[in-house]
């Protein structure tokens, strides 16, 4: 029998070589995986890795389970081993998957980055608009003269807008075909007039105000025409007044808004909450009252309406027409702005238009 330096069916030796094997391939699985984990480029690739090398059907799991085949006495070395290298890969990914959150950190902040030096963009700085010139220059001029801006709600009681001021049932005015009916008593205000009435219900005479706002008519909209246009309406309310404080206030303000050549004339009218009532038209400026296209051949522009407060309408809001006069007149204040700017569609003051806006 030939020499042989050991048996190889020793038992003993066949374990040992067991041991070296599991050992040298946890080795290896150690390495394979740490030099996978450092050149790993995604968060998605290490995670692979971490399924591949600890997972439950992973490289370490199966040597775990290889070792079952080995004595009692030789698998806590193999357990121990298998631990720390499940340890240093466990810790390896760790520290990847920092790195690539700081990097992506990173690579947001460089994109998000505020380039200083880039020219920067102009904020279009708003302006006012034509009406609100207007409405501004009208207002002066009547705080000049002693009268207050009282405002009301543009959501109104058709109550205060026609009954009390004594507009028929019948009045076209109250038909659906002008007004907006929000229901039977609620409307959108025609005119800012229940302004005033708000005011003569609370307020003892003397009285001195001009309502300014937003009103609502049932029209369609062309070059003169709008569903939503501005009112300036005013009123003065005190013993003694008479026709002639509400044509020298009224041709004053002509004067003041237009300039002093100004030329007014009053024609009489009709209005159910005025007696008498007026309109009051400007000498054109164009023909000086010649006639010509601006004034339709009229030679006069009719600028507002106005008249001495019915005395029903005076008693309805609890002052006593015995005791008290007073006048009114009403505006449209579009009317007023196209006139002073030449402009010829109403249109152009709702469009929005920065190229019209900016002219003013
Ligand atoms: C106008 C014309 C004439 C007017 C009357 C009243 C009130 F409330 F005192 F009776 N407010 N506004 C009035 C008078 C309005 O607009 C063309």
């Amino acid at each position: 029998m030939a020499f042989r330096p050991y048996d190889t069916r020793d038992e003993r030796l066949l374990i040992f070589f067991e041991v070296i094997l599991l050992k040298d391939m946890l080795n290896q699985i150690e390495q394979q995986a740490i030099e996978a984990l450092e050149s790993a480029k995604s968060e998605q690739e290490i995670d692979g890795l971490r399924v591949k090398y600890l997972g439950k059907k992973g490289e370490l799991t199966g040597i775990l389970k290889q070792m079952g085949g080995l004595p009692a006495e030789e698998r806590p070395l193999i357990g121990q081993l298998a631990n720390i290298v499940r340890e240093k890969i466990g810790a390896k990914i760790s520290e990847r998957f920092a790195e690539m959150k700081s990097e992506s950190v990173k690579a947001r902040l460089s994109l998000e980055a505020i380039d200083v030096t880039m020219p920067g963009k102009r904020e279009a700085m708003g302006k006012r608009h034509p009406i609100s010139l207007v409405l501004d220059d009208i207002t002066e001029i009547f705080l000049g003269m002693g009268f207050k801006v009282a405002e009301g709600p543009e959501v109104e009681l058709g109550y205060y807008n026609f009954d009390v001021l004594n507009i028929p049932k019948d009045h076209p005015a109250r038909d659906t075909q002008d007004t907006f009916y929000i229901n039977d008593e609620v409307i959108l205000r025609p005119q800012t007039s229940p302004v005033q009435v708000r005011v003569m219900n609370r307020q003892k005479p003397p009285i001195r105000i001009i309502a300014p706002g937003r009103v609502y008519r049932s029209d369609a909209v062309d070059a003169t025409h709008s569903p939503l246009f501005h009112q300036v309406e005013g009123l003065v309310i005190d013993k003694a007044i008479t026709m002639a404080d509400l044509k020298g206030t009224l041709e004053l303000f002509a004067k003041m808004l237009y300039g002093n050549d100004m030329v007014v004339r009053f024609r009489p009218h009709y209005f159910p909450f005025t007696e008498p009532s007026a309109e009051m038209d400007a000498m054109c400026f164009v023909c000086q009252g010649e006639g010509c296209r601006l004034c339709k051949g009229e030679g006069w522009i009719e600028i507002l309406g106005c008249g001495m407060v019915h005395p029903k309408v005076l008693k309805n809001c609890g002052i006593d027409p015995c005791e008290y006069a007073g006048f009114a007149f009403g505006m449209g204040l579009e009317r007023v702005v196209m006139r002073r700017y030449a402009i010829d569609d109403l249109r152009l003051f709702f469009d929005n238009d920065e190229r019209f806006l900016n002219q003013f």
